[in-house]
């Protein structure tokens, strides 16, 4: 589709004055309400990424909206030097809700993987005795966690990590969904901490294999290692439990969210854990400026409020084995697989004819058709589109985005 001289305007604008660390699609969007997006022109679309699942309980939830205009009028931020009205009852309502004894208020994802990190090797120095700079973190290939130093240390993806060494040693890599790799690198005894995610959302949207999740937790639990379960992007209904570890009945010793305790209304994340790991951590060891701003804390509890109170993972969970039963049934020429959980599903596409460049066309090409029909979905890994709309999205949307999925597809 021919951009609008507005668009080409704005795109030309974060082309010639912004970094270059982002290929988006051609598309200008300037307003949403639910599941819907639409561009500086007017022209709608159906979004089925939520902007990588921070905007599960729909784009400027008037209840959230209603929260951060409240909370914006009286007051936004005190820094930590000082208390506020807001933090201690957002700690105290969240801790209760998802059955923790302690949070800690960070802002993005990737500050509170870090955080969560620095808390296990605390942990593994004070409590589990382990000598001063040895202690090792166990995580899997094709994680994604962020894109701090720290953290793509334990990263295998070279888009992330290449060209930004020196790294952080003492991660120890292991395959994904694989329980004897995890049971002989747990018994390094001076191993504090397995991260994972319970779904790999960049690595393609990967479900690892019913029980994996269990029996890494009792592994862990047998080697005195903690388990730190990065939820940011399969927690808060995402997947259709309130969070993807619930499925197995997991309680992991240090729950990472982030992205929808927001409603992608404002960068807000956490960490929840136990009164025996949080309290490892001193004042003055660990912080940030903005980590429990009275703002955050006003949008935080509204947004999960609208996850409990609109049984959005429930509706994920419904939604969701609607999606992947008519994709499958499709049967598209150029899907390879259909996999996921709740409202957090992938296609793998087969590299198939060509596209205007006479090269094979790759998601990015199809995600593009998507586009011009109508609907925002992204690539991840040259061939595995992600679908992941806003939970709110109502059963007749999905059934028109299915229908511009299978235009596309079924060729
Ligand atoms: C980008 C990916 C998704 C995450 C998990 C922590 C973080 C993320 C499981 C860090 C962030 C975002 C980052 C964004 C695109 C997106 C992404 F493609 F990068 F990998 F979702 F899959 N844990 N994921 O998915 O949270 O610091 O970003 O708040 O960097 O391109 P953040």
């Amino acid at each position: 589709m021919n951009l609008s001289v507005k668009s080409q305007t704005l795109i030309e604008l974060e082309k010639k004055y912004g970094a270059n660390n982002y290929a988006p699609l051609p598309v200008v969007l300037e307003k949403g309400i639910g599941a819907r997006v639409w561009d500086v022109d007017g022209r709608e679309y159906l979004d089925f990424l939520s902007a990588y699942s921070a905007v599960n309980q729909g784009h400027c939830h008037p209840r959230i909206i209603q929260a951060l205009c409240d909370q914006a009028g009286k007051l936004t931020l005190t820094s930590r030097a000082f208390y506020n009205d807001q933090l201690g009852s957002y700690e105290k309502w969240l801790c209760n809700l998802f059955g923790y004894d302690r949070l800690i208020p960070m802002n993005s994802g990737a500050e509170a993987v870090e955080t969560a990190l620095k808390l296990a090797r605390r942990w593994g120095y004070d409590v589990k005795r382990v000598p001063d700079l040895e202690a090792k973190i166990i995580v899997v290939e094709g994680n994604f966690h962020g894109r701090t130093l720290g953290i793509i240390s334990a990263s295998t993806d070279s888009a992330s990590r290449n060209g930004f060494g020196p790294f952080l040693p003492n991660f120890i890599v292991i395959p994904y969904n694989d329980i004897p790799a995890l049971e002989l690198a747990l018994a390094d005894p001076t191993v504090v901490g397995f991260l994972v995610e319970p779904i790999q959302g960049e690595a393609g949207v990967v479900v690892p294999t019913a029980g994996y999740l269990k029996r890494s937790y009792d592994l862990c639990k047998r080697a005195n290692v903690l388990f730190l379960a990065d939820e940011v992007q399969t927690g808060l209904a995402r997947t259709g439990r309130m969070f993807a570890c619930d499925y197995e009945n997991v309680k992991p010793d240090l729950l990472i969210l982030g992205k929808a305790l927001s409603g992608g209304v404002l960068p807000i994340s956490a960490v929840l854990t136990s009164h025996e790991i949080m309290l490892t951590i001193k004042p003055g060891e660990h912080g940030s400026t903005f980590g429990g701003n009275p703002l955050s804390c006003a949008v935080a509890r509204a947004a999960v409020s609208v996850l409990v109170d609109e049984k959005l993972a429930d509706r994920a969970f419904r939604l969701g084995e609607v999606f992947r039963s008519e994709v499958k049934a499709m049967n598209s020429p150029i899907v390879e697989a259909v996999r996921g959980k709740g409202l957090l599903n992938a296609i793998v596409i087969k590299p198939h004819g060509k596209n205007a460049k006479g090269e094979p066309r790759t998601g990015y090409d199809v995600c593009h058709d998507f586009l011009d029909h109508g609907l925002l979905a992204k690539q991840t890994h040259i061939h595995t589109i992600r679908f992941a709309p806003p939970l709110v999205i109502t059963d007749e949307e999905l059934e028109r985005g299915l229908q511009v999925i299978r235009k596309v597809i079924c060729i």
